[in-house]
């Protein structure tokens, strides 16, 4: 039997005895359920012979903790691992139906916000690719980040309801639960210490295999959902309490309700810490029992454990493991903060102040009264290593996770090379005095897999007839391609790509209610709205541009839309009236009759991972224009140059390496370096200044403020004219004359289309693939393995 017959057979068979659907009557749903346990089926037998080899040769494994894995859909990541995707479209074109359409029918899976979540999701496709030994932890949020919609330009909120439909991938396993604590009280029992909390929550565990390219190694992605200790409560049921009775089942599932939205509100303070250490703690409990059921001898772990804590959320694990090798296995203090110290190691995503957690003393001690007698005692320990050290753990009433995670890793890791040397200079640079070899670098990456191969099947196909199919999972021969960027017949094929996918584009927005032109340039902003991201220096550039073309409606303007797509948390009202006000230009400028020919603005509503797969491939333009120092990395930027976006951008995050690599000519730079915010900052009335000095600037806020764009929107402009943290007026010159020098090279087609080809065969570098081997080398010293 041919693969292809064999499959269509098991769709069937599914459809037939699994969803209990008459071939007839099925829906897209049912269909798409059907291929998921066809294709899940497929993944079984690998994912278990990993599992295999993994006992077997007593492979070190790597756990990935991590609050968020933005993970979006997985069947057809599954479909394209395991190289079915031309049999499974004929299969579906055979019955009649699409396979876009069945592959479009999955829920988005938003366990994450941005960029942190979505590396997580890729570094989870690129360990299995790899054939690295590794569990992601995470939690099983019910509800994922929120759905949002615009009512007026302003943006609603609805719960995300991913769950509602059957989850095809998962296995429940009610069999690795664990009673998480929480409150108590700490008692010493004849030397002994014994933490006895108040409350209890059980994690119940659901996996997800993670196929990795070519179907020959899968991982585990398990997440950890919080179910009550008793169901029920019966007497409370027959006294006619009707909601008392549910009471503990409410509170228990609270935990994995809902993601929290950022760190950016204050609410849900305590919840957060919940959630925190309800999968922290789980996950140590399941890795230490596995760990048992190999090993019986614990000095042993830190050469077969390795776990990374994504960011600090789950830093608590160092106490915590700590707690579970002192008070539960009798090791002495010192020798438990060794051996956490040999497993645990932390990877920095941030250096905003406002993100880098600190939870109370108080809420720490009500909540986990024993940790915070081990923070204290870590901070100690560390005080008696180094007795001329300055940090602490703990400062003004709080408990500081960041010098926590980092005094209890062996390593620490920034995200690219421009944020791992200011970790060393600002936030962490008393502890990398201390200790000179612990912090490196790991500059993210993305996956090939996902981002070009799926997302792009256009330009990967022009990329597999020129050099074969071997840059899939070695990303780096896309190299091959440079000299192709002077093929005259290369650069047209690939132009035709990105047309075609730009009609589709167009097609899209038409269809949400923006016509835009596909022969336009396609100049995108898609990510969390923030203003450190700097949205409002984007629409503030559009606004002045479109007053020049107004100024001079005859003159030959290069056609532009400007698409911008992404969330604003919910308690975070300045990203608010940013989005508010892109939808009010949005709103003037696309039916100005004098002006909308050239220039457009386009927001789709509710910008998520599925979004993003259609947006990138049609981009040309990709803006990541961050204030210097601010953007830790991006990943989206390494997206775009892979599929032939250019970008224009400052010298933040990983922008620096993108344009070391594919070449300053090929890069449009502007605004001030890292260093120069810092000075610019002491400049007395900067932003005044700035704006006295270009009058296109002052002339876009008084447009503004004078209500052309429905409201004055105060807060925005207030804020540029005043205090401008984020130096949006300071920049905004050198923005402008970067966004011509766009146009003027965007007017020559062939030539823009020759450095778009450039940074193609230029980013392969930006493989996640390649920052997992970095991992593997430098933090967790972990090996690839052969499944049998
Ligand atoms: C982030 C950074 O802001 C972003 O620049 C980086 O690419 C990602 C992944 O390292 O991490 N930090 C953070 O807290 N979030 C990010 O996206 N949410």
């Amino acid at each position: 039997m041919t693969t292809k017959t064999k499959l269509r057979d098991d769709i069937l068979r599914h459809l037939k005895y699994s969803l209990g659907k008459d071939e007839s009557h099925a829906q897209i749903t049912d269909w798409r359920l059907a291929l998921s346990y066809a294709i899940r089926d497929r993944i079984v037998d690998p994912w278990f012979a990993s599992t295999r080899a993994t006992y077997a040769q007593q492979g070190k494994r790597v756990y990935y903790l991590s609050m968020e894995f933005l993970i979006g859909r997985l069947l057809e990541d599954a479909v394209v691992n395991l190289r079915l995707l031309d049999e499974t479209s004929e299969i579906f074109d055979g019955l009649g139906l699409s396979l876009d359409d069945v592959l479009g029918d999955e829920p988005d899976a938003a366990l994450g916000n941005g960029g942190l979540g979505r590396l997580a999701a890729c570094f989870l496709e690129s360990l299995s690719t790899i054939g690295c030994p590794a569990y992601g932890y995470g939690i099983r949020y019910e509800h994922g980040l929120f759905k949002q919609s615009f009512e007026d330009g302003r943006q609603i909120e609805a719960p995300e309801d991913w769950l509602t439909q059957t989850h095809a991938w998962e296995f429940e396993r009610p069999e690795a639960s664990f009673s998480i604590g929480f409150g108590g009280t700490v008692t010493d029992l004849g030397g002994k210490t014994v933490w006895t909390p108040d409350e209890a929550v059980v994690a119940e565990a659901f996996d997800t295999p993670i196929i990795g390219w070519d179907g020959n190694w899968a991982n585990t992605l398990r997440l950890w959902a919080a179910v009550p200790e008793q169901v029920f409560d019966l007497d409370r049921f027959n006294a006619g309490d009707y909601y008392g009775a549910a009471q503990p089942e409410n509170t228990a599932r609270t935990i994995s309700r809902v993601l929290y939205p950022d760190d950016t509100t204050e609410e849900g303070k305590r919840l957060r810490l919940k959630q925190e250490f309800f999968f922290t703690a789980a996950s140590l409990r399941d890795i230490l029992r596995r760990f048992d059921s190999e090993y019986d001898d614990l000095t042993l772990l830190p050469q077969k454990v390795a776990i990374q804590l994504n960011d600090t959320h789950p830093a608590i694990a160092g106490p915590e493991l700590v707690r579970l090798l002192v008070d539960e296995r009798g090791l002495a203090l010192e020798q438990a903060i060794e051996i956490a110290r040999g497993c645990l190691s932390y990877t920095n995503h941030t250096l905003l102040p406002e993100a880098l957690e600190r939870w109370g003393i108080e809420l720490m001690s009500d909540l986990l009264p024993r940790h915070m007698q081990l923070i204290e005692a870590i901070d100690k320990a560390h005080a008696a290593e180094h007795p001329d050290r300055q940090v602490t753990m703990t400062d003004e009433g709080d408990v500081l996770m960041g010098p926590l995670a980092f005094a209890m890793a062996h390593k620490v890791n920034g995200v690219s090379a421009l944020h791992t040397e200011l970790m060393k200079e600002t936030v962490f640079a008393e502890l990398h005095r201390l200790h000179p070899d612990r912090i490196v670098n790991e500059t993210n990456g993305v996956t090939p897999r996902r981002w070009v191969l799926s997302a792009n099947p256009r330009l990967s196909q022009l990329i597999t007839q020129a050099i074969g199919k071997g840059w899939v999972d070695d990303l780096e021969r896309l190299k091959k391609l440079e000299p192709m960027a002077d093929d005259r017949t290369f650069r047209d094929a690939y132009a035709a790509a990105k047309r075609a996918n730009k009609a589709d584009l167009s097609n899209y927005l038409g269809e949400r209610g923006t016509d835009v032109d596909p022969d336009a340039m396609f100049d995108v902003q898609i990510k969390r709205i923030h203003e450190y991201k700097r949205q409002h220096l984007n629409i503030l550039e559009t606004i002045a541009h479109w007053l020049e073309i107004k100024d001079n409606p005859n003159a030959d303007w290069v056609p532009r839309v400007k698409i911008f797509g992404g969330k604003a948390a919910p308690g975070y009202v300045f990203a608010k009236e940013i989005i508010h006000l892109i939808n009010a230009v949005a709103d003037v400028l696309n039916r100005d009759p004098q002006t909308s020919q050239y220039l457009k603005v386009a927001y789709p509503a509710n910008y998520n991972v599925t979004l993003a797969e259609r947006l990138i491939p049609a981009a040309e333009l990709s803006e990541q224009i961050s204030t210097a120092g601010k953007e830790a990395s991006g990943t989206g930027n390494m997206k775009f140059a892979l599929n032939g976006a250019l970008t224009i951008g400052t010298l933040d995050g990983a922008n620096v390496e993108i344009r070391d690599l594919v070449g300053a000519d090929n890069f449009f730079l502007f605004g001030m370096t890292a260093q120069e915010v810092v000075e610019r900052r002491e400049v007395a009335n900067h932003a005044q200044k700035a704006i006295e000095a270009d009058p296109r600037l002052k002339r876009a806020l008084d447009e503004i403020r004078k209500g052309t764009f429905g409201d004055s929107f105060d807060g925005i402009v207030g804020n540029i004219s005043g205090p401008d943290y984020f130096l949006v007026a300071s920049d905004f010159t050198d923005f402008y004359r970067a966004q011509r020098d766009v146009e003027k090279a965007y007017a020559d087609q062939d030539d823009w289309t020759r450095m778009a080809v450039l940074n193609t065969a230029r980013s392969g570098w930006f493989s996640s693939d390649r920052t997992i081997r970095g991992y593997m080398r430098d933090i967790w010293d972990a090996q690839a393995l052969v499944a049998g």
